[in-house]
């Protein structure tokens, strides 16, 4: 594609870009619109009959000459390409970044200058161990990749929702991967780490303690993508225009709050909905609750690398926040769904080393090694090394140099010169000088003096104290949570001395009582001390790390069932829903099945859908309006107690309104701060609303033992 005639001067080929919808008008080229239009072969040749191939008589063989068939199958044939090696599931969205105020004191990047500048972005979420076609809610760590047009060339920032990972050394990624992945005889588990070749890994690999206690956390089963974290995980350098670095940690915190599912519920929405985090995105970027997050940065004054209790590039370690506060710097909002799930998601190619000046690498040798295995593996996932010119890969800025052939070239470059420097295209394209004025990219000028060697620093040998202190930040609830996992995960490992060595080995370093209670459930002895000697640290507790003190206090983008049956008070129900719709929450209407009810004053009531197509797991509360008949009905249907059951069960906030009170002594249930009801929607609303913006009513944990759902 051409671009703009400015780049003709090096050093001032900045786009034009006083909004985010140059990406959307540079993706607009590429896209096609059938409506009105003449079915074509790619050719462009009109087609008269898409059902018959054509044969020697009606009743014949095919004919080879067919090439409308043939262009046809063997476009077919040939549709799939490989997926990603790991997170291969995943779903993106179109937005922008915005900076609050000028950063040039932290970095000169363009897109950190100014406040009235909206940066294009496409965000890509994604599960790590599944196919692309597995399930949403598996236990798993998310990845939370950023491709930033900026004006000086794409940025691509690619995280994951939690702050550290499982090795220290990029040569140990392909052992981790084969090891998390489905087990090479039987391709089992999909989406999962609940298997022997798994825990065989980690737990003879102690770097791993610390993120395994994450991924059996609740963060790794996540409410939906709106709700998670996004950590850029290694140490990164922001420099400014004097050429000043500092060490950097990118955040990014859900305003909607960070919030998971439990895992009862995480288990059969992915059963009853597999695609339940996509299509949330996609449901709340389509109704104009648009996903938003603020972008954050850990500071770290060059001088002060050393002052640290751990390695600021071992990957395996967060700088605690009450130690080095997140500085807010901008918001990443998401408000647009792309159009072509494969031209657009799928194809997106992400990469570390793609970024931009201002903006550096550390020395953590897994962000390293990372710099050189997204584009290796784009080569044979997009078939080439032109995958750059995919449109949704495309830079604003113009990219002009002597890298011209190769398979899929879409460019026509101009001029006889693919080489640099020449003398017969005037020496275009031309290099620019280094410096924040003209703008051409120059590594940081880090001294390096050092004997070449394949050794881990000893400064990355403690595997232990972090994860400690992330279990010690999280809440009773989430300690247990953590345990169930555990226990859980190493229940279906058949191999006793794999079991064991997790527990005596690994959890018996991170937490004593954490290991006993592990071991307690696997009917293991409990390991009585600890196998290496424990590293005490500054602090005890991050509060930062519990999800307990991360929700966003507001019930914005939370997801309500209605239930109605015929008979119920149409009252009620509008009044609820003017009322959730006032806080930017979304409430689903659900019936006995997917036709309209009647309401008692006589009227057709539409609904959203049956309340076996939206499950509870699918929802954030449920709200039961009045109707003596409404609830009559409820109270002898199998569907709607099991609704309300399940709803309690997974400690969901639930509001009974007049005659459907009478289904606490139906279900048997005590009301609790969570479990309300009232003579109308006016009477509980209140209470309701706070209930479900405090996501869980974890008092009522006690009490769902005994529940059957
Ligand atoms: Fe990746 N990773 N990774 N990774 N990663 C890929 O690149 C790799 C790591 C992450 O939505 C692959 O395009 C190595 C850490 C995300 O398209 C591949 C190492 C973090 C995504 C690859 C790591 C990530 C990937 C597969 C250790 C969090 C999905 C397909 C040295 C900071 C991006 C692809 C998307 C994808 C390699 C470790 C995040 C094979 C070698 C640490 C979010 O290149």
């Amino acid at each position: 594609m051409s671009n703009s005639k400015k780049s003709e001067l090096a050093g001032t080929d900045t786009p034009d870009r006083a909004n985010t919808s140059q990406k959307q008008e540079q993706l607009e080229q590429f896209r096609s619109d059938a409506t009105g239009q003449a079915l074509r072969t790619n050719q462009g040749v009109k087609i008269a009959d898409n059902q018959n191939t054509l044969k020697a008589g009606a009743r014949g063989p095919s004919l080879l000459e067919d090439f409308i068939m043939r262009e046809k199958i063997t476009h077919f044939d040939h549709e799939r390409i490989p997926e990603r090696i790991v997170h291969a599931r995943g779903a993106g969205a179109h937005g922008y970044f915005q900076v609050y105020e000028c950063q040039s004191e932290l970095t000169k990047a363009a897109l950190f200058q100014d406040p009235g500048q909206k940066t294009p972005i496409f965000v890509r979420f994604s599960t790590v161990q599944g196919p692309r076609g597995s399930g949403d809610t598996v236990r798993d760590v998310r990845g939370f990749a950023i491709k930033f047009y900026t004006d000086e060339g794409n940025w691509d920032l690619v995280g994951n929702n939690m702050p550290v990972f499982f090795i220290q050394d990029a040569i140990k990624f392909p052992d981790f991967v084969h090891a998390v992945k489905p087990e090479p005889h039987n391709e089992i588990p999909t989406g999962g780490s609940a298997h022997d070749t798994f825990w065989d890994f980690v737990s003879l690999v102690p770097e791993s303690a610390h993120m395994v206690l994450w991924t059996m956390s609740d963060r790794a089963i996540p409410v939906n993508f709106r709700s998670i974290q996004g950590f850029g995980i290694h140490t990164f350098r922001l420099i400014n225009a004097e050429g000043k670095a500092r060490f950097v940690k990118f955040h990014l915190k859900p305003l909607q709050g960070v919030r998971s599912l439990v895992w009862d519920e995480a288990q059969k929405l992915a059963g009853k909905d597999t695609d339940a985090h996509r299509r949330d995105l996609w449901e709340a970027i389509e109704s104009g609750d648009y996903p938003e997050w603020e972008f954050g940065v850990q500071i770290v004054e060059e001088e002060d690398e050393h002052k640290f209790e751990f390695d600021l590039l071992d990957p395996t370690k967060i700088i605690p926040e009450e130690i080095v506060p997140v500085t807010p710097i901008g918001k990443l909002v998401l408000n647009r769904n792309p159009d072509s799930f494969f031209a657009e998601t799928e194809q997106v190619a992400f990469c570390p080393a793609h970024i931009v000046p201002g903006i550096d690498f550390s020395n953590d040798p897994l962000l390293q090694g990372r710099l050189f295995s997204y584009t290796d593996t784009q080569i044979s996932r997009l078939g080439g090394p032109n995958f750059h010119e995919i449109p949704i890969n495309r830079p604003l800025a113009p990219n002009h140099n002597g890298q011209r052939d190769a398979q899929h070239r879409i460019t026509i470059d101009k001029g006889r010169a693919s080489y640099e420097p020449n003398s017969i295209d005037g020496g275009w394209p031309k290099e620019t000088p280094p410096g924040a004025q003209d703008g051409g990219f120059e590594t940081y000028h880090e001294r390096i003096d050092a004997y070449k060697i394949r050794e881990r620093s000893t400064s990355f040998s403690d595997h232990f104290s972090q994860a400690t202190l992330f279990y010690n930040s999280l809440s009773e609830a989430e300690q247990q949570h953590v345990i169930d996992a555990y226990s859980f995960e190493l229940g279906k490992v058949e191999r006793l001395w794999i079991r064991e060595r997790q527990v005596n080995e690994i959890l018996a370093n991170i937490d004593l009582e954490l290991a006993a209670k592990v071991a307690a459930n696997l009917g293991l002895p409990a390991p009585t001390a600890p196998t290496v000697p424990p590293k005490k640290l500054s602090i005890d507790k991050s509060p930062a790390l519990s999800q307990v003190n991360l929700l966003s206090g507001k019930i914005k983008g939370f997801k309500v069932a209605i239930l109605v049956a015929d008979g119920v008070n149409a009252d009620d129900v509008q009044t609820i829903q003017q009322a959730l719709k006032a806080e930017g929450a979304h409430a689903k209407v659900l019936g006995p099945t997917s036709a309209p009810v009647q309401t008692a004053d006589g009227k057709t009531l539409e609904v959203d859908a049956s309340a076996d197509g939206l499950p509870s797991v699918a929802l954030d509360a449920v709200f039961v309006p009045g109707g003596a008949e409404a609830a009559k009905a409820f109270a002898s249907s199998g569907t709607a107690k099991h609704y309300l059951y399940e709803a309690y069960k997974h400690l969901k906030a639930i509001a009974l309104v007049g005659e459907a009170k009478d289904l606490l002594s139906v279900l048997q249930l005590d009301p609790d701060a969570g479990l309300l009801s009232g003579s109308d929607t006016k009477a509980v609303q209140k209470d309701f609303f706070t209930a479900i913006a405090q996501h869980r009513v974890w008092a009522r944990i006690p009490k769902i033992k005994s529940i059957p759902a």
